[in-house]
């Protein structure tokens, strides 16, 4: 089965209303059929996103059902807006908000009975590459869902490789070096179940640009990017939409 190419933009805490237009404008004007485009734009952007008729997803959501949390955004209500995914464990929510691998299990679950598709983002840091950590660092993160959830949880997911070392840097990895990990999270799949490898869409992101996306996303376990600075110039968006098809 060919596997459609997907292409997110990870607004991060930034953006304006303004922005969603322009956007909207000009994702619609490239007339982009053959990659899933999706943004992720911050909560309170989320309807605006939505009514211009962008593909939109939420940067974290709560793990718990909704309740007495104040400042928490409950999965269901991102779903009811018109939301189709989720970002879960991006290495920001990690590092600078200490979720763990457990809780990113939990805001995974959460996501999935919610109807949300969640993108969990796996990767490692500069140190543990250089301690040659990685593989054992990946490992870890997807057990964490694979161990509660099953294997089969993964079939309406997305997986997004993002080496740490290469998030807002402009360190990119090389294509090689992606398509390694990407390798390595596919076939580790494949060994519990072979269906659900062949037909996940695994993102890389960090520092993905209009120069570096097509190199990447021609390697054959790369499905598209997880892209943050460059998503927030409408022309650099495209472009990387466009060198996805
Ligand atoms: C990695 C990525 C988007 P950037 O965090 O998730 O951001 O492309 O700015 O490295």
């Amino acid at each position: 089965k060919l596997r459609k190419k997907m292409v997110a933009g990870n607004w991060k805490m930034n953006g304006s209303v303004e922005l969603v237009n322009q956007m909207a404008n000009a994702v619609k004007a490239a007339e982009l059929d053959n990659v899933d485009v999706v943004v992720f734009p911050p909560f309170p952007l989320l309807s605006n996103a939505i009514n211009t008729g962008l593909n939109v997803g939420s940067q974290t959501v709560s793990h718990e059902e909704a309740g007495a949390f104040t400042g928490e955004v409950d999965a269901s209500l991102v779903y009811e807006l018109g939301c189709k995914y989720t970002l879960v464990g991006h290495s920001e929510r990690r590092s600078l908000y200490g979720e763990s691998d457990s809780l990113i299990a939990k805001k995974f679950a959460r996501a999935q009975s919610s109807q949300l598709i969640p993108i969990l983002c796996v990767g490692e840091t500069e140190q543990e590459r250089e301690q040659d950590l990685t593989e054992s660092v990946i490992s870890k993160q997807l057990d964490a869902v694979i161990d509660d959830l099953g294997v089969v949880s993964l079939d309406k997911s997305v997986i997004a490789y993002e080496p740490v070392w290469a998030i807002g840097t402009g360190k990119t990895a090389t294509p090689e070096q992606a398509q390694q990990v990407h390798q390595f999270i596919r076939t580790k799949i494949a060994a519990l179940d072979a269906d659900v490898a062949q037909s996940l869409i695994i993102l890389y992101g960090g520092s993905v640009n209009e120069s570096s996306s097509e190199l990447l996303f021609a390697q054959p376990d790369i499905d598209g990017g997880l892209v943050g600075g460059a998503s927030l110039k409408p022309d650099s968006f495209v472009s990387i939409c466009q060198s996805a098809q």
